[in-house]
């Protein structure tokens, strides 16, 4: 037991004071023995006490001389690193790529010479406009960087869910990230593209007009990150140990296939659960359903590129995969969250210039710029060249060079040469043989700012991407371009959007002026090249048709309450494990309800804070008893309208049909199943893997 201390003023300490310090004391020495490790300062010296500063007296000034609290206090002040300038808000898991074969006849690159060999692999998903705390279901593109631990080095693939991007020389990133953010002068909107200086800078940008198709479309509000496609989006190369080049494009594509939800849907996941998409990967990866993606690549030659229609340099083009079959060369698994998000999703650096020998950049100009900017971006915001000492940037392959000292130098050259050549025989030295050698190409031509002419045709690969959707895809994103540009507030840049529209596509103008109530068409904007209407459409560029044919992986929110069919309720579980899919129990409150048979089933949410928008379809099994209570309530309610003009499917027992009608839906379609026996319920599995019932949109939609 610790001394009674003394007080300031040498007096023994009062009666209070002691049970206070003994409090804190006591409890340490507690924990101690239960074999919990001791409260130290940073210098490693114990703490006595963590809940009292040292103060001269009960009631009386702090002394400066409390060396713990000023370093508590000073550390915590310096706790927040300046948060990334773009793809701040971001969600990262560990795993591995396992390569399936040998690509030796195009590459060096060490980790694609075996079958079966793995390589850890750290992954970040990001939104990119909106600060580190927004919603995870903004309408957005999505990073999708990827960091490869090769036996030669780090390789970051920094890529997004989207294959093109908005502009085509790096110069012009500044410009197009301002007029995404937050406007300067109000400090909003916050994580949404929907503002006028966004839509100013894209309709004087006719370069992003392909990008724009992308993101006004599903791909920019996916469901998760699972269910999402990955793109390097540049033309990369590989290079052979003969030194031969091919150029290469990689894709992500997601094992349990594409999925997205609805604005509708988006807007109000962002109110019931910010985080909608970070608990999604948290949950799966915790639960020990992996997410996978398998790596495809798209290989081409010099012969080919100069013959494909766009210039595969345009950053704002693609291959249509129908062209060039992307060929699957490995997999990708996350297994593992990070121990602590800060010290490893926050801090790591993705940067395209690293690259392992084997693999090498192309002249698309905005590669170029980017291979600057990231090494710099780490210098800001880690604060110190030696980041790659952190464990999450460090490479996980021996490595020996001669840099040294700096801010938080981990580890310096060891011995008396730190430099090279040295005559002590000390320190590494380079290799001809096994070191990076870039492709050896020739490079001619006049030194001067310009932008190449096969760069020109800004429209047509965006009709052709809106022409590969399926009938409710276009309706979203005329929807979208409607919603967001009704946010603009300057008429003219309305107007000059749709005369950019009217470039891509006739009909998808028309729809989004009279969404718009635009009282005349504007002419369409001037072409540096004509929309070409001769590329075939491309199916592998629509999410519904490369739709999965399972339920696996997705999320049933079921409502019970007392008196609910204990047997449906277990049959119906049963039967989503089996699929590999999962559910929640929602009840009228979260202590859980008495099933039909008598047994207590605990909930996982209460009615109140599970809105249907967070599941991919419902089930509705109440009691008959319970009817009357449920009808009263608004958020049951809203729970089967919303799920309903969602297009989700909704399987119902006899009891709960009162609350359709509730729910202002007159009529129930195909989509809604009646669950009277434990044998409809493979029926309702099978619709469940179709995920929406898009026939019922025009029905429920608004607009129509
Ligand atoms: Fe980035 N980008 N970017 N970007 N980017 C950053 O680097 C930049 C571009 C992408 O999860 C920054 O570490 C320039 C295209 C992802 O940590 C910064 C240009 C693509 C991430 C930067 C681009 C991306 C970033 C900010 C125009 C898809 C998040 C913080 C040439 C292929 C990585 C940081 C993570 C992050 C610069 C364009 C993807 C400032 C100059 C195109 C996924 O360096």
């Amino acid at each position: 037991m610790a001394k009674a201390p003394k007080s300031s003023n040498g007096t023994t300490a009062t009666i209070h004071e002691q049970k206070l310090t003994r409090g804190a004391g006591g409890e340490l020495h507690q924990l101690a023995q239960k074999g919990q490790d001791l409260l130290t300062t940073a210098q490693g010296g114990p703490v006595s006490d963590d809940q009292n500063s040292l103060r001269i007296g009960p009631r009386g000034p702090s002394l400066l001389e409390d060396f713990h609290f000023r370093e508590k206090i000073f550390h915590f002040d310096h706790e927040r690193i300046p948060e990334r300038v773009v793809h701040a808000r971001g969600y990262g898991a560990h795993g591995f790529y396992e390569n399936y074969g040998s690509l030796a006849k195009y590459t060096r690159a060490d980790l694609f010479q075996r079958k079966g060999e793995r390589t850890p692999a750290f992954v970040r998903f990001s939104t990119v406009a909106g600060s580190k705390g927004s919603a995870d279901l903004a309408r957005d593109v999505r990073g999708f960087a990827v960091k490869l631990y090769t036996k030669e080095g780090n390789w970051d693939l920094v890529g997004n869910n989207i294959p093109v991007f908005f502009i085509q020389d790096a110069i012009k990133f500044p410009d197009i990230i301002h007029a995404v953010k937050e406007e300067p002068d109000c400090a909003f909107p916050q994580a949404q593209s929907a503002h006028d200086s966004f839509w100013d800078f894209i309709s004087l940008t006719p370069e992003s007009m392909h990008m724009i198709m992308w993101v006004m479309s599903d791909r920019a509000i996916p469901r998760s990150f699972r269910f999402m496609e990955g793109f390097g989006v540049h033309t990369f190369r590989l290079v052979n140990a003969k030194g031969e080049s091919t150029f290469v494009k990689f894709h992500w594509k997601p094992k349990l296939g594409l999925q997205s939800v609805m604005w509708n849907e988006a807007v109000k996941i962002n109110g019931a659960d910010p985080d909608f998409h970070r608990r999604d990967l948290w949950t799966a990866i915790q639960s020990g359903n992996f997410p996978e993606w398998e790596l495809q690549i798209q290989l081409f030659d010099q012969e080919f590129a100069d013959n494909f229609e766009f210039d595969v340099l345009d950053p704002t083009k693609l291959i249509p995969e129908e062209i060039l079959a992307p060929v699957p060369v490995g997999r990708l698994v996350l297994d593992r969250m990070p121990d602590n998000f800060f010290a490893e999703t926050e801090q790591v650096a993705f940067m395209t210039q690293n690259v392992p020998p084997g693999i090498d950049f192309s002249n698309d100009p905005l590669l170029q710029g980017r291979n600057f900017s990231y090494l710099d971006t780490q210098l800001k915001r880690l604060g110190s060249p030696n980041f790659t000492h952190l464990p999450i940037n460090a490479p996980k392959c021996p490595f020996h060079h001669f840099q040294q000292d700096g801010h938080m130098a981990m580890r310096n050259p060891v011995g008396r040469a730190n430099y090279q050549p040295n005559s002590f025989q000390e320190g590494p030295r380079e290799s001809p043989d096994r070191g990076f050698t870039p492709f050896a190409d020739v490079e001619t031509g006049a030194k001067r700012r310009l932008r190449a002419e096969s760069f020109a045709d800004h429209y047509s690969q965006a009709r052709q991407f809106f022409i590969s959707q399926t009938p409710p895809e276009q309706h979203h994103i005329a929807s979208a371009l409607t919603f967001e540009l009704s946010k603009v507030k300057t008429p003219v840049i309305r107007e000059r959007m749709v005369s950019h529209l009217l470039n891509i596509e006739e009909g998808l103008a028309d729809e989004v002026a009279t969404g718009l109530g635009l009282k005349k068409i504007p002419k369409p904007a001037d072409a540096a090249v004509p929309t070409r209407t001769d590329l075939d459409p491309s199916p592998a560029l629509s999410i519904l048709t490369k739709g999965p044919d399972r339920f696996e992986g997705r999320k049933l929110g079921i409502l019970i309450t007392n008196g609910t069919d204990a047997a449906l309720l277990k049959a119906l579980q049963g039967a989503l494990t089996k699929q590999g899919a999962t559910f929640e129990l929602i009840a009228p409150n979260v202590g859980g309800i008495r099933a039909s048979d008598g047994n207590l089933v605990a909930a996982d949410q209460m009615i109140d804070g599970a809105p249907s928008v967070l599941y991919d379809a419902i089930a509705l099994l109440p009691a008959h008893s319970a009817m009357e209570s449920l009808l009263a309530e608004p958020t049951v309610r809203d729970f089967v309208a919303d799920a309903f003009a969602h297009c989700k499917f909704i399987g119902y027992v006899a009891a709960a049909e009162p609350l359709f009608a509730k729910a202002g839906i007159a009529a129930l379609d195909d989509g809604c199943i009646a669950l009277a026996r434990n044998k409809d319920i493979s029926g309702f599995i099978l619709h469940l893997s179709k995920l929406r019932l898009w026939s019922r949109e025009p029905i429920v939609s608004m607009r129509d």
